[in-house]
């Protein structure tokens, strides 16, 4: 009779499976989609963008979503800004369309912040869009059918670390300090609150991505993070969790150490990008300006340029790159983020191919200003602002037959090789002029033909 009733409880008898011991084919299929996709919107929304960097009339130093713990804002007065927080500009198809119109296959948003505030209608939160905003919209679902009429995925981001539930919270808090092990009631918190909001994620908007944070606090161990992992598959078995699930990180760079083995499917290099490449999977995540929650003050914007290069970079070491937006409390993503992302997009939709569904290849780079990239028999060697009257190669040695292309522009390129200079592309003279160019800032060039590799010049 109990054997019965379990299997009723539970749907079925197996012991819990452990998805950290994957087939590496089953992983591979799992991660096709983000391998592919290449480039992501990180979008950091909640109550910090009321105050927006501001608190009693004071800047505040640092990035805009610390601003509870850089200004030691109590609790009870940073609950305030909820009753604030009513972002009527809000339009979820709008910021799909700007991710999707910039190239972005996936969006990442905080479902839940360091401050512990929830963007959606949580059962076991008071201190969410529905109960304490005038606002009364859950941005989750509204983000969640936008996407998906797009074709575009969807992630949460969710905060571990919680400086609002009560079992969460260290008791020096709000003047955070890591070397402090100090808070018997966090499992109960993890129990009674973590878990039950991961779950409202992932069976109420079956989210692509899982993308966790703040895990480097003493309370949250090494066996949370293992269990946390596995309880995520279970109720999701395709979904993808960040290596900040468990305690494996090493620091802003990123990646997972590999003295024990850690949950997560890939690494997380936060505001770098990877010297070289590495044999596991990984995202750099980066904001366009100094902030990632929206700081009215931050007006230090990276340039096309230096976003676009950072793209192809990223992508031929084979990352993918998770660009963020801090959109403003009225519901806008800033004017300076929409016009970047805008010409991004306009880089690729001429460049794209050498981007999406690329591989590592076995350069990922040749000196300072070329970067290599390799989807299916084409090699694309991508040039970091203009090379000139010609592009010299080292690195790749076309088939007697290859075509070489440079993106964008109509007719095939004069080439020549040879084992001394390496291959040697003579760019057309009507190109010197910048304006006839078909894309600004990095050129590709795609070599068809198998290609293979060369060490010309070398
Ligand atoms: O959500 C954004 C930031 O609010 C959040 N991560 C991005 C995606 C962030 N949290 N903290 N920081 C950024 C900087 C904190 C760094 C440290 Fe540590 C935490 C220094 C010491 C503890 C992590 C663990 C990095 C080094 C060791």
């Amino acid at each position: 009779m109990l054997l019965v009733a379990s299997v009723l409880v539970t749907g079925c008898t197996a012991p819990p499976r452990d998805y950290l011991n994957e087939p590496q084919d089953e992983f591979d299929a799992r991660m096709e989609w983000w391998r592919d996709a290449r480039f992501g919107m990180f979008i950091h929304w909640g109550l910090y963008a009321v105050p927006a960097g501001v608190y009693q009339n004071e800047p505040v130093g640092g990035i805009g979503e610390w601003i509870m713990n850089s200004a030691q804002i109590p609790v009870s007065d940073y609950e305030s800004f909820a009753a604030q927080f009513n972002p009527v500009r809000f339009d979820a198809a709008e910021w799909v369309r700007i991710a999707k119109d910039a190239g972005m296959k996936y969006i990442i948003i905080t479902s839940k912040h360091h401050d512990g505030f929830s963007l959606w209608d949580s059962d076991v939160s008071q201190y969410d869009i529905i109960d304490a905003t005038p606002f009364g919209r859950d941005i989750l679902r509204e983000l969640a059918d936008a996407a998906a009429q797009e074709d575009v995925r969807l992630g949460f981001y969710h905060s571990i670390m919680d400086w609002h539930h009560p079992d969460a919270q260290a008791p020096h808090f709000p003047t955070y300090n890591t070397s402090e092990k100090s808070n018997p009631n966090f499992p109960r918190y993890v129990e009674n609150y973590l878990r039950p909001q991961v779950r409202e994620l992932v069976d109420g908007y079956d989210p692509a991505v899982l993308w966790f944070d703040g895990e480097w606090i003493p309370e949250w161990t090494h066996e949370m993070g293992l269990e946390m992992y596995n309880f995520v598959r279970s109720l999701s078995p395709n979904i993808l969790i960040n290596n900040r699930v468990d305690k494996g990180r090493r620091g802003m760079q990123g990646m997972t150490r590999t003295d024990q083995q850690y949950a997560g499917d890939f690494g997380t290099p936060e505001q770098e990008i990877l010297e070289g490449t590495s044999t596991l999977d990984w995202e750099s995540c980066m904001t366009m300006n100094d902030t990632w929650g929206f700081k009215s003050t931050d007006d230090n914007w990276k340039s096309a340029e230096t976003l676009i290069h950072n793209l192809v970079d990223i992508a031929a070491k084979g990352g993918n790159y998770l660009l963020n937006v801090g959109p403003t409390a009225e519901g806008l993503i800033p004017q300076a983020s929409v016009e970047r992302l805008a010409e991004m997009g306009d880089w690729m939709e001429v460049n794209g191919e050498a981007i999406y569904g690329s591989r590592l290849w076995t350069y990922y780079e040749d000196g300072e200003a070329v970067r290599y990239t390799n989807v299916g028999d084409n090699i694309y060697g991508i040039s970091l602002g203009w090379p000139g009257r010609q592009l010299a190669l080292r690195h790749v040695q076309p088939d007697d037959g290859s075509e070489i292309r440079l993106l964008g522009y109509d007719q095939p390129l004069t080439w020549s090789y040879d084992a001394t200079d390496g291959l040697i592309i003579t760019l057309p003279e009507t190109l010197q002029d910048e304006a006839a160019r078909p894309s600004k800032y990095a050129h590709a060039f795609r070599i068809s033909g198998g290609p293979v590799e060369g060490d010309g010049g070398l």
